[in-house]
Parts: structure tokens; C-alpha cells; sequence
């Protein structure tokens, strides 16, 4: 152990994560507290981090309330109907209303916007979604957040979160180690901000083998987001609302673009229009809510999933007529040299000019996430002048452990909120925690070395581990005394697979098949304390795993809690096929209690704030 040297740093906001919800929170913090003591811990670097690192080619999320395009109200309508009504309103619509001053400012930091020529307004894609040359996005907000920081520290993961020895339930810091240097760094702080991101290569991927490491999420996405409050207790909401995603076969290439701005749309083998087909049958499962405008997100891949269970695939995308013109061309190609340069090449390698082929499609495996047309993610308090009473405790965007906040895709209910709205989210929760500290609740929090020592001794046993197991090596990576993290990776991906609803089953789950896959991931979890790592690159992998398999065993708990099918498209129960508005009008909420390690659920009213106001304010 003492080959690892122990660095100490005390702070007062500790932003963990610099990606778009990390930067947004450390650039308003310093804005709120001109004096405090400001840090961002980033496991990459923060020029290229998380999900925006290779750019984006939209915003998806700005209302546009300066032309009257649309007001908050809107997206808390829209993003409501997206997610089959369960979201929480008091957040999106908090989000919302902040949004476009988020992006003016990307606009005044030199981000490249696309005008409409007619009208001097950003260009939009869709209602909601405005276009951007966007392949700089990540380092321009990078570089408002080193301006605002005290210090920045990449290469550092955070592996634990560290908790008042004084106070229960309240944060002292984190823990992590450096990718390069094999360091321990202790963050004592007052306030904690986890903007970690989403949860990818959860569930086995289509892209194995050759195409292994492929997807659409950012395959660093690994779910420290969720792990890391769950690990201390804190409790999560939603965590079943997977999302699969229809997107561009093999290099996983996003579909708004062509679907908003394009005016492409699909069809079958046939060349048929297949939603329509799958009407009356989605009808049977989920009632009215196939008749809501847009159709939801879940419900349009539903049909895409019957369709190719039927045989009707493969399904297509028609970009032959609107690649036609040379101006739409152009934007088809760069929105992929842009943002997903591996769909371009997977088109070039498979002889594909969208212009003359119309590329397939397909739907995903399931990603955990918060930002997207999903809200997994924590239970937070919502701010104080909208929130109803059991969705506010004091600080907006604070988690059910004192002093800790979240943003982002650590965030869950609040759904549709895409890189600009979690830049927004993170902007809102550093505020708050401003005003913590400046309340006084921060004081007296006592961290004791022997906390910190036991974490140190955890995060450097696999290569420990490793150093004593590979005596026992039998051939190649074969050792009957540790397991590799790709090995347990891959076992993890399995079980989600086969049994928590992937592609495996067609999404398909049920109560016998969860209560299988938590026995499974329970001797995962006890086998990852024999997980081994050559290098501290697999230390990193070893802990990426260890974060990914307790937040499927959260995923996998809400999964079999919520009986009933609410986002057919996105998961099935088999044995609760109907969407049950009855029993389930409601969130859910778990917390795991850190020292059995034991998960409670419970269902929490969901609260349609924004039309209920104007009820009240008609009558
Ligand atoms: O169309 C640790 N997204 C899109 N958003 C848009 O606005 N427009 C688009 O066009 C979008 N498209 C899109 C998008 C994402 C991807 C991958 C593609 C296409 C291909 C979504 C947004 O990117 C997303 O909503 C936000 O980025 C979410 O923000 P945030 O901050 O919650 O997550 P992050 O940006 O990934 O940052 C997380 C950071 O945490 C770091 N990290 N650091 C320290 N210790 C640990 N243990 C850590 N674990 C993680 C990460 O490295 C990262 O920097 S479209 O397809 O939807
Ligand atoms: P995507 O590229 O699929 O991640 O989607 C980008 C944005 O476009 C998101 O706001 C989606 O909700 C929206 N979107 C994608 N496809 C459609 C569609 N067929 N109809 C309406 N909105 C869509």
C-alpha cells in the first residue's frame, strides 16, 4: 500500500465528473461563491470527456421562450407524454425554464450555431432540437469550467463516496485514485456534486466480437453516476426505465437529424409503412396512449420490434429522396463527421451511399440513463417555489444524503434534458450548494484517516489480487483464483442480457426470470472480490465493472417491482403485459441500506403539476 502515495485535498464544492453536467455545476458554483474552494475530478480529461467528446451536431433541448417558440409548460408537457407520464414535473420544468440562458451563453463561448437564414434564429432540427457545428462543443463548455475551477484534476476515477463521521447521512467527500500515476486522492468536502454520466455495455451489446466496444452511449459511460449514491445509501427513482434507441445498423448512428430535419422516415422489406400495422395491437397494451401526439419514444420502437418478430424486416431508413438534394446530403454526412464519425465509416466500409442505398436500421440494447427520452437516476429534491412537499427537503437537485447533489444523467424524473439541459441541471445544483455551505450546514464534518485507509486498501486489492493470482495462471488469462474485468464484464452483460430484458429475449422479462438474474448478479458481486488487475488501466476496468454491477442490481430490483408493462419498446414484463395506469400512475423509489446491502422499494406519487396549476387557476 504504501507504494501508493496518499494525496489530501479539502474543498468545498467537489464537482465529481467534468462532462456536460460537471462543467455547468463548476462554472456556476464559482459564479454563486466567489470564495469557496471549487474542484472538478475527471476520470478522462476534460477536453474530451463523456458523452459530448466527439462532438454532438444538435441541442436537443431549448424552448426558444425569447421568440415565443415555446414555453417550459411545453416540455413538461412533451417530455410527460414521451415517458408514458412519469416524470417528474417539478424538475423539467425547473430545467426548462433555465435552459435557453444555457444556450446563449454556449453561443457568446464561440460554439457555432446554425441560423435560419429567413428569420436571424437558431436553426432548428425539430421543436425542440436546433442545430450546431458542434464538433468543438466538449472543449468550449471544458474551458469555462477551468476558468472556474480551483483546480481540475483528470485521470482521476472516484471510486467511493466518503460520509460525515459526525453527522449521519451527511457527505465528507470522495475517494479515487489516478490512472497514471497509481495515486490515492482523498477529497474532503463540504458539498459533493456527482455528474458522473450515464450506464453503457450494461447489457450485453449488439456489437460483440469484431465490433466490440461500439455503441451508442458513450462506451465510458459506466454508472458510477448511480453506484456511487447507492453505495452510501442514497435513494434512487425509475432506475426500470431502461431506454433502447432506434438507431443507424452497426456504427449506432443517431436518427434525429434524419427524421426532424431530413423528413426521412422507415419502412419495411416490403417498403410498407409497418407502424400503422401495429396499431390495434398496441391499443390492447397500453390503451390511449398510442393516440398521443408524438407518438412516445418506446412506442415506436414497439412496433419496429414486433415488425422484425414478424418477419418484416430488415427495416430501413429512406434517405434516397432526400439525399437528392445537395443540400440535405451535406447535412446527412456531417451530422455523422460530427458526432458519430463510426457511422460514416461503417457505411464507407459497407459500400452504403445513403444517397442511392436507404441504410437499415435497428433498435439497441438497453442503456441506464437520465438525460435522454428516460429518466433513471436519483431522487432529488426539486426547488422550493414549484416542488409539492414530498419532492422538496431544502436544496434543489440534493439527494437523500445531506450535502450530496446530483445533475445530469445522475439525476432521475427529469427526462429529455440532453446536453444542454444537464449543463443547465449542473448549473442548478451547484447554486444550491452554494447556498448549503453559506447556510451553515456544512460545518464540523469529520472524515477519520481510518475511513479513508479502508477505501484505499479496497480500490488498490485487484492488483493485489492480481500479483498473487497470476502464479495460478493455467494458460492464457485462465486462473482458478481471480477473475479479469472483461471476463466479469462479459458475465455481466450476459445476465442482463438473458434475464433483465435485452436483446437476447427481445426485451422480454419477467418476475421468475428477475428473481434468477438477482441471484446471479448476487454471486457476481461476491466473485468480484476476486476481480484481478495487471495495470492501473484495469484498475480502472475493475472498478468501471464494480460500478456497472450494482447499478444492475438496482435496474434489475425496479424492474421487478413495477408489475406491469409501462414502455413496451423499452423492456416487457411477460407476466404483466398491459401498461396498468390503476396500480402504477407512480414513480419508484428504492434506497439500498449500505450495510446489509439490501434493496427497499416503495411507489411514490407522480404529480402532474403543470396542468393542475392551471386548473386550479381556471377555477
Ligand atoms: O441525438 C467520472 N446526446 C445528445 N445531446 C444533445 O443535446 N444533442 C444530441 O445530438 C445528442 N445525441 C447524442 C448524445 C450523446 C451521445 C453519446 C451521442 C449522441 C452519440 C446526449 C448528451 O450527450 C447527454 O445528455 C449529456 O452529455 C449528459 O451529460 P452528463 O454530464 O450527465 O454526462 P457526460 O457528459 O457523459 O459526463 C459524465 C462525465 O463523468 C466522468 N466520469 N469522473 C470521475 N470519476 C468517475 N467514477 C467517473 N465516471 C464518469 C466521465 O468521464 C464524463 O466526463 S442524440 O443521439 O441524443
Ligand atoms: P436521437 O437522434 O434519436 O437521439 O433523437 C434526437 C432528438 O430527436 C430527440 O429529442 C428525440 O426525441 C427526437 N426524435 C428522434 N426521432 C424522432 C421521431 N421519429 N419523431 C419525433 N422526435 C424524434
Amino acid at each position: 500500500m504504501a507504494k501508493h502515495k496518499t494525496n489530501y485535498e479539502d474543498c468545498d464544492v467537489l464537482v465529481v465528473g467534468g462532462g456536460m453536467a460537471g462543467t455547468g455545476a463548476t462554472f456556476e458554483a464559482r459564479h454563486w461563491g466567489r470564495d469557496l474552494k471549487i474542484i472538478c475530478v475527471e476520470k478522462a480529461n476534460i477536453d474530451r470527456s463523456g458523452a459530448v467528446a466527439q462532438g454532438l451536431y444538435a441541442i436537443n433541448c431549448y424552448m426558444g421562450m425569447q421568440w415565443g417558440e415555446n414555453q417550459p409548460e411545453d416540455h413538461v408537457r412533451y417530455a410527460r407524454n414521451d415517458l408514458m407520464g412519469m416524470v417528474r414535473e417539478d424538475l423539467g420544468y425547473d430545467m426548462a425554464r433555465h435552459v435557453d440562458s444555457t444556450v446563449h451563453m454556449f453561443d457568446e463561448w464561440g460554439l457555432p450555431m446554425m441560423k435560419n437564414e429567413e428569420t436571424g434564429r437558431y436553426l432548428r432540427e425539430g421543436k425542440w432540437q436546433i442545430m450546431i457545428h458542434g464538433e468543438s462543443y466538449k472543449p468550449i463548455v471544458a474551458e469555462a469550467a477551468k476558468k472556474s475551477a480551483d483546480k481540475i484534476y483528470n485521470r482521476i476515477m472516484i471510486t467511493h463516496l466518503l460520509m460525515d463521521e459526525e453527522k449521519e447521512n451527511r457527505i465528507g467527500g470522495a475517494v479515487g485514485f489516478n490512472m497514471r500515476t497509481g495515486d490515492f486522492h482523498v477529497f474532503r468536502a463540504k458539498t459533493v456534486i456527482v455528474a458522473a454520466g450515464g450506464a453503457s455495455h450494461i447489457f450485453k451489446p449488439r456489437a460483440v466480437g469484431e465490433g466490440m466496444g461500439r455503441t451508442w452511449y458513450a462506451p465510458w459511460s459506466n454508472g458510477s453516476a448511480y453506484a456511487l449514491p447507492i453505495a452510501v445509501g442514497a435513494k434512487m427513482t425509475q432506475m426500470e426505465n431502461r431506454i433502447v434507441l432506434c438507431r443507424f445498423k452497426d456504427g449506432y448512428g443517431p436518427v434525429g437529424a434524419y427524421f426532424l430535419h431530413l423528413k426521412t422516415y422507415t419502412q419495411n422489406a416490403n417498403g410498407e409503412n409497418y407502424e400503422k400495422k401495429w396499431y390495434d395491437q398496441t391499443k390492447e397494451l397500453v390503451g390511449e396512449y398510442i393516440d398521443h401526439h408524438p407518438t412516445p419514444t418506446c412506442l415506436r420502437n414497439h412496433a419496429f420490434i414486433q415488425e422484425t418478430t414478424a418477419g418484416g424486416g430488415p427495416i430501413h431508413m429512406v434517405t434516397t429522396e432526400a439525399f437528392q438534394d445537395p443540400h440535405l446530403e451535406t447535412v446527412g454526412w456531417e451530422n455523422f463527421l460530427g458526432m458519430t464519425v463510426g457511422q460514416a465509416v461503417v457505411w464507407a466500409s459497407q459500400n452504403i451511399d445513403p444517397k442511392y442505398t436507404n441504410p437499415e436500421l435497428t433498435t439497441s440494447e438497453p442503456y441506464v440513463m437520465g438525460s435522454h427520452a428516460t429518466c433513471s437516476g436519483a431522487w432529488v429534491s426539486g426547488p422550493e417555489d414549484l416542488s409539492p412537499p414530498e419532492y422538496f427537503w431544502g436544496y434543489n437537485r440534493m439527494l437523500t444524503v445531506d450535502g450530496l447533489f446530483g445533475a445530469g444523467d445522475t439525476v432521475g424524473g427529469s427526462a429529455h434534458k440532453f446536453s444542454s439541459g444537464s449543463f443547465t441541471e449542473g448549473r442548478l445544483a451547484a447554486k444550491a450548494a452554494v447556498k448549503y455551505i453559506q447556510d451553515q450546514k456544512a460545518e464540523g464534518i469529520k472524515v477519520t484517516d481510518k475511513q479513508c485507509d479502508d477505501f484505499k486498501e479496497a480500490i488498490f486489492k485487484p492488483l493485489e489480487v492480481y500479483t498473487v493470482a497470476q502464479n495460478e495462471i493455467t494458460g492464457g488469462t485462465v486462473s482458478p483464483s481471480y477473475i479479469s474485468p472483461i471476463q466479469g464484464l462479459q458475465r455481466l452483460q450476459r445476465i442482463m442480457d438473458e434475464y433483465v430484458g435485452g436483446i437476447a429475449t427481445n426485451y422480454m422479462t419477467n418476475a421468475n426470470m428477475l428473481k434468477r438474474g438477482l441471484e446471479l448478479l448476487a454471486w457476481l458481486e461476491e466473485d468480484l472480490e476476486k476481480v484481478g488487475a495487471e495495470d492501473l488501466h484495469q484498475l480502472m476496468r475493475a472498478w468501471e465493472l464494480k460500478h456497472r454491477a450494482l447499478t444492475s442490481q438496482c435496474v434489475t430490483e425496479h424492474t421487478m417491482f413495477r408489475e406491469e408493462t409501462r414502455w413496451p419498446g423499452y423492456y416487457y414484463r411477460g407476466d404483466h403485459m398491459k401498461l396498468d395506469d390503476d396500480n402504477w400512475h407512480c414513480l419508484t423509489v428504492s434506497r439500498r441500506d449500505p450495510k446489509t446491502g439490501k434493496f427497499s422499494l416503495e411507489k411514490v406519487p407522480v404529480y402532474h403539476i403543470v396542468d393542475e396549476n392551471e386548473k386550479k387557476k381556471a377555477s
